[in-house]
């Protein structure tokens, strides 16, 4: 018998969901910031095992787990079909939600939503860049991701996340926690607080360009950081995009940008040592070349122009996001540690300002790729 590590959980929740045997194991897992997740294993009458990926859904920052889990439901039957087309395993390649036992595709007992899905084996979610390959491997599923939702009827998607990606939105949302600074924190981080504000204009680029309709807005995932895709411990390649609570119309620089503000750092997303973060440019090369691969031609020429703008801007909204986050008194990422929204805000920022150093660089990577593209 393995651990239960929450009997409530288990009698209240995961036993009224559709698996198959009996539980020998509930485990807290994974590194997300936003959902509670466990990994539940069941023994098999006949022998062997069967995993389960089992999530809290969060109610605070998801509030209509109706719409979220329409999307998921339609995302992943819609991609189903095209991985069965290809000729691919659908039970590995996108996620699957195992019904709760009432029919439903969540649980929600009033307080809380719970939901299942069939927990993806011989793969790993990393929380960093161990080899360029993955990184390579990783984008090129991103890409994947992006073109075979290309047909997707975008306007069908709810939008789970009013303006998630609108950084006009998230500088005002940032200056107006300032101002009412109410745990009193902003005192401490004056010299952050000045470096957004210079940026300003930054946060337009993305906004504008959709906007005057010179780039396509798209379904996009919006939350590609590496822990986001389960790589194949056999093959290294990437076999599952998962995290779709915020899959929505929005830019394809908003993937590129994510997963550079993630992927290429140097550092860990909540490194306390700003000195070992920075932006490695053959991580920056590698990723742009992989998702453009993915992304099979489907980009224009502007998208792809853009893409050194979409990394930084991605990574400037993170870094604002995670400081208002702090003068808000924590209350949107889980933390570990006092601070850790801090941390993680600053390595943000370093990462902004080492791209402005490296800007004539990493425009010269997309400009060679851009040719075959
Ligand atoms: P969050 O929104 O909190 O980031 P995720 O959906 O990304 O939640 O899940 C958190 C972690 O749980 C992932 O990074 C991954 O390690 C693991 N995970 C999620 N879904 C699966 C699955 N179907 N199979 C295996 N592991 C999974
Ligand atoms: C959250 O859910 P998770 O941990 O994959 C967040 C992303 C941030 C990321 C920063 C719904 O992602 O937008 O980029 O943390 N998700 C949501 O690590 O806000
Ligand atoms: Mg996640």
């Amino acid at each position: 018998m393995g651990t239960i590590a929450d009997k409530k959980i288990m009698d209240t929740v995961a036993s009224k969901f559709q698996m198959e045997g009996e539980v020998t194991e509930l485990v807290p897992f994974g590194n997300g910031h936003i959902n509670d997740t466990f990994r539940i294993t069941c023994g098999l009458p006949a022998g062997g095992e069967k995993k389960y990926i089992l999530q809290k859904m969060n109610n605070s920052i998801f509030k209509n787990p109706e719409e979220l889990m329409e999307n998921v439901m339609n995302v992943t039957s819609f991609l189903r079909k095209k991985i069965i087309a290809a000729g691919g395993d659908p039970d590995r390649e996108t996620l699957n939600v195992i019904p709760a036992k009432d029919g439903r595709n969540y649980l929600n007992n009033g307080e809380e939503c719970w939901r299942m899905y069939i927990f993806i084996e011989g793969a790993t979610c990393y929380d960093e860049v161990k080899t360029p390959e993955d990184f390579y491997n990783s984008a090129v599923s991103f890409g994947n991701f992006q073109r075979m939702l290309a047909d997707y009827p975008a306007e069908t998607l709810h939008e789970t996340i009013k303006n998630f990606h609108n950084t006009v939105s998230r500088f005002a949302d940032f200056k107006k926690a300032v101002e009412e600074d109410v745990c009193g924190r902003a005192k401490e981080v004056q010299e952050e607080i000045k470096f957004i504000m210079e940026r300003e204009a930054d946060a337009h680029i993305i906004c504008d360009a959709l906007e005057e309709k010179r780039i396509p807005l798209r379904v996009t995932h919006n939350d590609t950081k590496l822990n986001n895709i389960m790589i194949d411990d056999k093959t290294g390649k990437g076999l599952c995009v998962i995290d779709l609570d915020t899959v929505m119309p929005g830019s394809a620089l908003y993937d590129f940008g994510d997963s550079i503000r993630f992927g290429a750092s140097t550092g860990a997303e909540d490194e306390p040592d700003l000195s070992l973060v920075s932006v490695n440019l053959e991580l920056f090369d590698i990723y742009t070349k992989g998702f453009l691969e993915g992304c099979g031609g489907s980009l224009t020429e502007e998208e792809i122009k853009l893409f050194p703008a979409g990394a930084k801007v991605i990574t400037f909204e993170q870094g604002m996001r995670f400081l208002t986050d702090y003068l808000q008194g924590d209350t949107y990422y889980k933390i570990h540690r006092p601070g850790h929204n801090l941390d993680r805000s600053r390595t943000q920022l370093k990462l902004v300002a080492d791209m402005e150093k490296k800007w004539d660089e990493m425009e010269k990577i997309v400009e060679k790729y851009s040719k075959n593209a």
